[in-house]
């Protein structure tokens, strides 16, 4: 039945650990603090989990992670100006919540940049 088909809610895109830090929380400027982090692509949204073990259990109704951000109408680019590090992912989402993510791999990056960037052009076309 239609109610037991896979949605794109539940479909996991990409999943994987990089480095990343909270920049801007509703358009203030926050401390950086570096930490790795796994992260799970799944429908709308980017999810953070600290433990690769715990995100392994993810179900809709089952393990929250500890962050999570909605991406419909976020914006990405490459942190030029932002971060001694290289690879750097910026993003931000419409409720002014900013993010780096980084690699010292640049396809890492680039392959998580663009999984992020095809969900955003997914729901900007929705
Ligand atoms: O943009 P900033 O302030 O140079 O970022 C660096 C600091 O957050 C630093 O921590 P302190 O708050 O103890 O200074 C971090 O250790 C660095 O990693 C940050 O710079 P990078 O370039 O790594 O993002």
């Amino acid at each position: 039945s239609p109610s037991h088909s896979p949605d794109r809610l539940h479909v996991v895109e990409k999943a994987g650990q990089l480095n990343k830090t909270k920049i801007a929380e509703g358009g203030r400027k926050l401390r950086k603090c570096w930490t790795s982090s796994w992260l799970v692509l799944a429908g709308n949204s980017l999810m953070f989990y600290k433990d690769p073990k715990v995100a392994a259990a993810w179900t809709p109704s089952g393990s929250r992670p500890e962050s999570s951000v909605d991406l419909r109408g976020a914006r990405i680019d490459w942190a030029r100006d932002l971060s001694s590090k290289r690879n750097v992912i910026h993003f931000r989402t419409v409720t002014g919540n900013e993010y780096l993510l980084q690699s010292d791999s640049e396809t890492v990056s680039q392959d998580w940049y663009q999984a992020i960037k095809g969900v955003i052009r997914r729901l900007d076309e929705e």
